[in-house]
């Protein structure tokens, strides 16, 4: 798959964000799932060969349950910048029974990129909690040590927090704002086309964005994002399902059949390096 890319915002390139883990499922029900180090840096180089430029980072301990041991974590950022040329973005989210202050100490770990969840959700069975104090924490973090942020959006009320937390504190560490819609969890907005389109209309001027579909909703998402002009996370965090009834094989093949729908929509796939110029990443390579 060709890989382009003019910097441009809102250009013809579409961002492609690869989440290849995630902390929600389990190794041993979903065996291509990268947990350790080696497959999530042998996962990393694939996708970015099939058009990656952002990788969101979630990791697993020796027992491949989610951790957020810093020195795991540092490990791994020195391992994805050394093998691959993308974007390192760990998440802050972590799994639902993380504490605020593990998922603040997540920046010390020196990523490129962070998420930052707009809000609480119900995260199916679970509370997924993102209080306005917790927020504003870790946001005065990432300025503090220029950590550039993606502004995880699980639902309208996350829209209106992050307007909130612009105008209170200021503009991001790089000074560009990137939202990333999550669509389809069961308690979140839902994965469909118009509300997609209602939730874009709601951004803040100038902010650039791209969408996911968790489960199911991964294709209507992914089709309507690239409609809209917005820019695609996929990955087997939100999707283990390629098509019915057919498991991921790999994370490479969800990040080839983006960016083949991307450059059937006449927008291919982005570089890292065009990505860091649109989203203001220094390069720490
Ligand atoms: N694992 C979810 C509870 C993020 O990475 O910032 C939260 C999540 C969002 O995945
Ligand atoms: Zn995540």
């Amino acid at each position: 798959m060709a890989v382009s890319g003019k910097p441009d915002r809102g250009g013809p390139a579409t961002l492609i964000t690869v989440a290849p883990t995630g902390a929600e499922s389990e190794k041993s029900a979903v065996p291509a799932l990268p947990v350790t180090l080696a497959e999530l840096v042998t996962t990393a180089k694939e996708c970015q060969a099939a058009g990656a430029a952002v990788i969101h980072v979630h990791i697993r301990d020796a027992q491949a349950r989610p951790t957020l041991d810093i020195g795991r974590l540092t490990e791994t950022v020195s391992a994805l910048r050394e093998s691959t040329d993308l974007i390192v973005q760990l998440s802050t989210g972590g799994a639902v029974t993380d504490s605020f202050e593990r998922r603040l100490a997540v920046l010390d770990a020196g990523p490129d990129a962070c998420s930052l969840t707009c809000g609480t959700v119900n995260f199916g069975d679970e509370v997924f909690m993102n209080p306005w104090g917790f927020m504003t924490e870790l946001y005065a973090k990432t300025r503090a040590l220029g950590v550039v942020p993606e502004f995880e959006l699980f639902d309208f009320g996350h829209i209106a927090a992050l307007r909130r937390l612009l105008a209170e504190l200021g503009p991001p560490a790089g000074g560009h704002v990137h939202c990333d819609l999550v669509m389809g969890v069961p308690g979140g907005m839902p994965g469909d086309a118009a509300t997609l389109v209602q939730a874009v209309a709601a951004l803040p001027p100038g902010a650039t964005w791209s969408a996911t579909g968790i489960g199911r909703a991964t294709l209507p998402v992914l089709f309507a994002a690239l409609a809209a002009g917005g820019h695609l996370r996929v990955g087997m965090e939100d999707t283990v399902t390629f098509a019915r009834g057919r498991p991921v094989a790999s994370n490479a093949e969800l990040v080839e059949r983006a960016a083949a729908a991307a450059a059937l929509a006449q927008r291919p796939a982005m570089t890292p390096d065009a990505a860091r110029e649109m989203l203001g990443v220094p390069d720490h390579r």
